[in-house]
């Protein structure tokens, strides 16, 4: 074991979900090693406890995944268990650590973001809840990784990641662990494996899109061999460090082949994606988009037809910037909507203390109870239980669920990677003028209010203020302006709008359509094309 100096890094401080930057920083002397130990250094007690580690396969996975290792032996922890591989997706890494009752996990992924020698990398903290790091924990890593001077380290042999067995690293057992097996058995669980599986042999079609990320291997193993689906009905199944060169992010732009062959007349009955780390989903239709949003609504109001959910929810939590489309589910099923600032993070707390049983995001996540991350494949599997049991198509489910409580039309525009200064000036200006926008008007539509949204936790007390600015007009319509905390180059600024619509015959208007004087509106109040010089956002969702 070796105490190595060091110098700190001024620039390592976690944003919505983990360090994420390019794999050239990461690549720099002791960049990995400082934020390890850093993190190392923000904890209590892991004394002989066990770390769960695993990632998406990205290019310098399997690299820091050995540096961890040896620091984890090197800091005192009692076992390791890794992926086979070094794979874990990001909920099956949440189910080992919560199933081990492991102290935390270490998740390695960007998410969505590109993978290769030149794209981004991250490094993430997971609790022994199985999720994310709150704040708290995540700005003690930042506070010492700038004062941080020594790191611990073994200098032992590599471990080989793909034999499945133990070895001993120093006084450290490490335990490379099947990578699927007990997520698969999870969802076995959670869900009526026989219904689906009856469907499937019914002639019932399914495509999913691995992406050539970390659900390959799980979606195989689930869809394909559990449940029955044709062999081919998983595409890109095999996890690259590249990607493929694609970005693994499963919205219209990056899954635009899954889009257009759900679109068209050879369509199967129901498609799915999911990204990099395996905790997005999209959620194609025959013929028919479900917008995330929509798409956790009508999961909630849904559930009980899924064994595990069958005794109902306890409440629905959703992130700020997500449609109200469940949170009207909740109050149909009498239950309380909980509205969080965005990042997964926020959720843990409402699972843990059992006040909500799904959540979701507008960002294409959703996920319950049954994991402390959100679930791509649990989505999936959500959707095809339910389908099963109603016997219906993802459209008639989506219709009606409009027609019983209303249509949210909702449209994300980011505009990506402009310049820094100029998206904080939109935005510092726009927060400068919130208290005189009530009462006025902007594109023929009142503003009722306007604020910056602060989140008052109902469990541990804390505040998290500064989380996106809430434009609300009369009639129930919305803007909500921030910038992302998950990427790598520039600012992108996420624009959320959101209009709701009561009256079915008007349900079938297409949504850029619906939400047009919004979108305009939206430009009118803060100034998008003049100061971020863009005429057009990067990628709509
Ligand atoms: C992460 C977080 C999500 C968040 C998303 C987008 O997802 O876990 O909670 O909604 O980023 O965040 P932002 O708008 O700040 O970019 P993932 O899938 O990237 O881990």
């Amino acid at each position: 074991m070796k105490t190595v100096s060091t110098t700190p890094f001024q620039d390592q401080k976690p944003g919505t979900s983990g360090l994420r930057k390019k794999v050239p920083v990461f690549q720099q002397p002791n960049y990995v090693e400082n934020f390890i130990q850093s993190v190392f250094d923000s904890l209590e007690g892991f004394e002989g406890q066990t770390l769960v580690i695993g990632g998406d396969g990205r290019f310098f996975n399997r690299e820091v995944i050995q540096i961890a290792i040896k620091m984890a032996s090197a800091n005192g922890f009692g076992r390791v268990l890794v992926g086979q591989g070094g794979i874990l997706s990001t909920p099956a890494a949440s189910n080992v650590i919560r199933k081990n009752k492991a102290f935390g996990g270490l998740i390695l992924s960007a998410s969505h973001n590109p993978g290769g020698p030149n794209e981004d990398f991250g490094i993430k903290y997971n609790t022994g809840n199985g999720g994310p790091a709150p704040e708290k924990v995540t700005d003690a890593i930042y506070a010492r990784s700038r004062v941080i001077d020594t790191y611990k380290i073994c200098e032992t042999p590599d471990v080989d990641l793909d034999q499945i067995g133990r070895v001993e690293v120093g006084t450290m057992d490490v335990e490379i662990i099947d990578s699927v097996a007990d997520y698969a058995a999870l969802m076995e669980e959670l869900f009526d494996f026989a219904a689906i599986k009856a469907k499937i042999a019914g002639g019932f079609r399914l495509t999913f899109d691995a992406m050539h990320a970390v659900t390959g291997p799980y979606a195989k193993e689930i869809l394909e061999r559990r449940l029955g689906a044709a062999e081919g009905s998983v595409k890109n199944f095999v996890p690259l460090e590249d990607f493929g060169g694609h970005h693994p992010d499963p919205n219209l732009v990056h899954a635009k082949d899954l889009y257009d062959l759900m679109m068209s007349d050879d369509a199967p009955d129901f498609g799915a994606a999911s990204d990099g780390d395996g905790d997005r989903n999209l959620i194609i239709g025959k013929g028919i988009f479900v917008t995330p949003s929509d798409s956790l609504a009508m999961l909630a109001a849904n559930a009980h037809l899924a064994p595990a959910y069958a005794g109902g929810l306890k409440g629905i939590a959703r992130s700020m910037p997500t449609s109200r489309a469940a949170d009207r589910v909740a109050e149909k099923l009498g239950v309380k909507a909980y509205e969080t600032p965005t990042g997964w993070k926020f959720f843990g707390n409402l699972l843990d203390a059992g006040l909500a049983t799904i959540c979701g995001e507008e960002s294409a996540g959703t996920g319950s109870d049954h994991v402390r991350e959100k679930d791509g494949l649990w989505a999936v599997l959500l959707w095809l239980n339910i389908l099963a049991v109603r016997g219906e198509s993802v459209k008639a489910i989506a219709e009606a669920h409009w027609t019983e409580y209303g249509r949210n039309f909702y449209a994300r525009h980011d505009y990506e990677d402009v310049d820094t200064q100029a998206a904080n000036g939109l935005v510092a200006e726009l927060r400068e003028k919130l208290d005189r926008l009530a009462g006025t008007s902007v594109q023929g539509m009142t503003i009722a209010a306007a604020d910056d949204f602060s989140y008052l936790d109902p469990v541990d007390g804390s505040t998290s203020a500064n989380q996106g600015i809430r434009i609300l007009f009369e009639g129930d319509s919305r803007i909500v302006y921030r910038l992302s905390g998950t990427g790598t180059s520039g600012a992108t600024l996420r624009v959320y709008i959101e209009r709701f619509e009561p009256d079915a015959a008007k349900h079938d208007v297409p949504t850029p359509e619906a939400l047009a004087d919004l979108i305009a509106a939206a430009d009118e109040i803060a100034g998008i094309r003049a100061k971020t010089g863009r005429n057009e956002p990067s990628v709509i969702t």
